[in-house]
């Protein structure tokens, strides 16, 4: 029999993947949306009508609690989040609320649905809690027993997300597992992240609709994959006997400058620096220099890995930008 699944973060870029892979496999969908009007329920409602959206949020338990009601899912994907780790330093309560407590909440919901024992859920963990520092830098990359030290008001909130998570599963005995995700991209990743906003410039300088691009700190290292292979990964960490933390990565490491070389070179351009500017605007109070990660574990015993490398991620970006701003598309 067909499973059911509800998504938090529906309307954001792993939302949109996770959502199109469950129907793929047969899933019923349901997914929550926040807000009295959400421009981006159209989009939802017109690319993936399969989805059925529930009104709630993060910060509400009553909310959670009714959507749980409503939808009777066998999993759940927390993957709800304020997710900008700039926009953290600037809104640090807000960041606590709805990407720290709110997964409490939505633990607790689960508690008082009487689902702790027949759901399974996902949390949705960062390569953010690390912090790139170089004691804590172990050389393979950083993974599942790597030692926490966030570096923004995300960073921590995420921490109490992971833990809270691992604290539920050995209190009340849930198939809650935690996947710490490394930076993954994809044409769906919001303009408000470095990767995309450098496809999209590089898209409207090509078309001579933009001059130049303006950027923060160029020389932070990522590990950055691809969204789609990503959201395989979270599947199948709820299809194991036992819950668990897993970290999906790439295991390569990039600066923003080489991601801008390729980027240019897509259109032809062999030398960026006089189309790019550095904003201090764009410079975060404390900086994450370098994240690697070491996906061995989800690669044994998930069977994971990724298939699109950061090449081809550059290339897949930058080819959507350019199709969507020739036609004068909404991004
Ligand atoms: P996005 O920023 O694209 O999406 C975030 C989603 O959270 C949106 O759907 C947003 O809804 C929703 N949301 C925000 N506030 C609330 C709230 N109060 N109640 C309910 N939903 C809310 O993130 P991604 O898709 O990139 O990431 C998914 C998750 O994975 C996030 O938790 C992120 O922190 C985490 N993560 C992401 C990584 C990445 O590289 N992409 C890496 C590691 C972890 P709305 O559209 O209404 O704002
Ligand atoms: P990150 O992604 O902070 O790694 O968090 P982001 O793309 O925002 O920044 C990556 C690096 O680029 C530098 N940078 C800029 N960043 C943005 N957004 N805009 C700029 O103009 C700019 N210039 C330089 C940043 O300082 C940083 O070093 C993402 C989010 O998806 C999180 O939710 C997730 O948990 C982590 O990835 C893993």
């Amino acid at each position: 029999m067909a499973k059911t699944a509800l998504i938090t973060g529906i309307t954001g870029q792993d939302g949109y993947h996770l959502a199109e892979l469950l129907h793929k496999k047969g899933y019923e969908v349901y997914g929550i949306i926040r807000g009295q009007h959400n421009p981006k329920r159209l989009r939802v409602e017109q690319e993936q009508p399969y989805v059925k959206l529930i009104e709630a949020d993060l910060t509400d338990q009553s909310s959670l609690v009714r959507a749980i009601d409503i939808s009777k899912p066998e999993e759940i994907y927390n993957l709800g989040a304020i997710s900008h780790v700039g926009y953290s330093f600037k809104a640090p309560q807000l960041v606590a609320d709805v990407t720290g407590k709110g997964v409490l909440n939505m633990l607790e919901a689960i508690r008082q649905s009487g689902g702790a024992q027949t759901i399974r859920f996902y949390q949705a963990s960062t390569s953010e809690m690390f912090g790139g520092l170089d004691y804590n830098r172990p050389g393979k990359g950083y993974d599942e027993e790597s030692l926490f030290h966030p570096r923004s008001p995300y960073g921590v909130a995420k921490l109490y997300g992971h833990w809270i998570t691992k604290n539920y599963r050995e209190s009340y005995d849930m198939h809650a597992s935690s996947g710490i995700l490394f930076n993954h991209e994809g044409p769906r990743r919001g303009v408000e992240f470095v990767t995309r906003k450098i496809t999209n410039a590089v898209a409207r300088i090509h078309l001579g609709k933009q001059d130049h691009i303006e950027l923060g700190n160029l020389d932070p290292k990522r590990d950055w994959g691809y969204a789609g292979d990503y959201v395989e990964g979270m599947w199948r960490m709820l299809q194991q006997d036992l819950p668990g933390d897993y970290v999906l990565a790439t295991g390569e490491t990039h600066t923003i400058g080489e991601f801008l070389d390729l980027a240019f070179k897509e259109v032809g351009i062999d030398d960026w620096k006089p189309y790019v500017k550095q904003n201090p605007e764009f410079m975060r109070p404390a900086e994450v220099d370098i994240l690697l990660g070491n996906p061995a574990k989800a690669e044994k015993v998930l069977g994971w890995k990724r298939e699109v490398d950061f090449e081809g991620l550059v290339k897949m970006m930058v080819e959507y930008d350019l199709g969507i701003e020739s036609d004068n598309k909404l991004i």
